[in-house]
């Protein structure tokens, strides 16, 4: 089966019968039972590109790009959009094979995230004992970060530390997010703002070419999703934690939504442990896990910049996530069509996020609100775990998972997202500006989502950067970093570098 949205089509209805699909496959592994009479779609290409390999989280990944705003197609026009970007090109043609259930699920359990399935539970036997080429002993000079990154570059995919010095590196680096705040407040001369970098260390040496390196003239912000899905998050990591302990007040990190044991067990990074340390490998999982739990998820540079990961907090007050019994199990943000009132329409196989347009925050959050966030834990993405939760803790975990996870749109106010069952919505531009008003702030930025040309003006005052170029190994886009250096008046303003991929093997083979 073929749909194609021709020149003609209203942009968005390509998106919207993704989401559809995608919450198909979700309320499958719920309701199956109900469900098993039914045939389901899958996509097997976008303009003749083979993606039937893909999972549903990269398919949207690279749609919502395409397709320049996914809610309301604001920004999508045959010209130039609003902000100025390049609309997909017309028309895109989405072709879906239709699939049993029974297949779909048994792909899906095929991920299964049990630690169990990644890490070995035994250790090997008569094990010889190893050397590494590099010895860590907490000291952290020019020298090492150089020596470093030259043992990287040459032998990627191998282990250069014994696991015990890896884990010590990580506890030293834990310690210095811990002496963070969930909001970090810096400022600075100038900074370079490093979006998702997902396992590509090549491309970061790249960016380390291109802008130098990080040092106390040279400040970096890496903006989470350090790792998974590319082929060397470990270097990627030691990488940036070396380089945190060599510039502690130089070099700073965001979590990402990646940086979380969950997904980290199902988007490679694990095994990408598992093959280096192998059964010791569990420890440095355990470790690196907790170090994640520590890391910031804000920082305002200046008072003047917000950078955040994914997104501003949610809808005040929230609607309720329903399914059609009404347990909660989490798969729609708004009522089932069917429901009355509210002109909301939603359906099991698609709805309409043009339709749903909550309001800005009836009270909006401030900063002190985000660094009074708890850390120490997993954002809270299971919805039903949460339900059982009391409403004001449920509330703190949902802030946590927002900042993380959402999305912005180019329709005004909040709308559901494709994310919907991490819990998050996407937000407009007057949401974006309201939050920066009501905070002093000027401008935001955050990563998460794929652009063509590595970075976006996503709202006037939101700019969204994403530095993992030809993401996935087959995305094609170019990745971006920022610099924020002082304008005229003395204010960080943004200029932009666009890179091509500089790493010839971006994806975790089978990955
Ligand atoms: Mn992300």
């Amino acid at each position: 089966m073929v749909w194609e949205l021709g020149k003609d089509a209203r942009s968005g209805h390509v998106i919207t019968f993704i989401m559809s699909a995608a919450l198909s496959s979700g309320i499958l592994e719920i309701h199956k039972a109900k469900r098993e009479k039914l045939a389901w779609k899958k996509v097997k290409t976008i303009n003749g590109r083979d993606v039937s390999t893909w999972e549903f989280p990269d398919i949207l990944d690279i749609l919502g790009d395409k397709i320049l705003d996914n809610s309301s197609g604001k920004f999508q026009s045959l010209s130039r959009g609003k902000m100025q970007n390049s609309p997909a090109d017309l028309p895109v043609r989405i072709e879906f094979a239709r699939l049993w259930p029974q297949q779909t699920l048994q792909s899906s359990q095929a991920g299964t995230s049990d630690l169990e399935a990644v890490m070995p539970t035994q250790p090997r036997i008569a094990e010889t004992p190893k050397t590494y080429p590099l010895q860590y002993n907490h000291a952290v000079d020019d020298n090492f970060v150089s020596s470093t990154l030259d043992a990287f570059a040459k032998h990627a995919g191998q282990p250069m530390f014994s696991v015990d010095d890896a884990l010590q590196l990580v506890t030293d680096a834990c310690k210095l997010f811990e002496a963070e705040g969930t909001l970090q407040r810096v400022d600075v001369e100038s900074v370079v703002v490093v979006g998702d970098l997902h396992g590509q260390f090549y491309d970061l040496l790249y960016i380390f070419e291109t802008m130098g390196m990080p040092s106390e003239t040279n400040p970096y912000l890496f903006n989470g999703d350090f790792v998974d899905r590319g082929a060397h998050s470990m270097e990627v990591l030691f990488t940036l934690l070396i380089l945190k302990l060599r510039f502690p007040s130089h070099v700073f990190l965001n979590r990402g939504n990646h940086e979380a044991a969950d997904l980290n067990l199902r988007y490679g990074f694990a095994a990408e442990i598992r093959d280096h340390y192998g059964f010791d490998g569990r420890m440095f999982f355990e470790a690196v896990s907790q170090m994640f739990r520590w890391m910031p998820l804000a920082h305002v540079l200046n008072s003047d910049v917000f950078v955040v990961h994914g997104g501003l907090p949610g809808p005040d007050p929230r609607l309720p996530f329903n399914d059609a019994g009404g347990g909660g199990t989490g798969y729609d943000a708004v009522g089932f069509s069917g429901r009355r009132g509210g002109g909301q329409h939603l359906s099991l196989l698609g709805y309409n996020p043009d339709n749903v347009s909550l309001p800005p925050r009836n009270t909006e959050l401030t900063l002190e609100d985000i660094a009074s966030l708890p850390r120490g834990g997993d954002p809270a993405t299971d919805l039903r775990a949460l339900a059982e939760l009391p409403e004001e803790e449920a509330e703190v975990q949902r802030l946590i998972v927002d900042l993380l996870w959402a999305d912005p749109r180019g329709k005004t106010g909040y709308g559901p997202s494709y994310r919907v069952r991490k819990g998050c919505y996407i937000f407009g531009p007057n949401i974006t500006e309201a939050f920066l008003r009501r905070n002093g702030l000027r401008l935001m930025i955050r990563s998460h989502e794929v652009k063509v040309r590595g970075f976006e003006w996503t709202h006037p005052d939101c700019i969204t950067v994403f530095s993992a170029p030809n993401y996935l190994g087959h995305a094609g886009n170019k990745g971006a970093v920022i610099k924020l250096s002082p304008d005229e008046t003395g204010r960080l303003a943004p200029s932009f570098v666009s890179f091509e991929a500089h790493d010839a093997v971006n994806a975790r083979s089978g990955r």
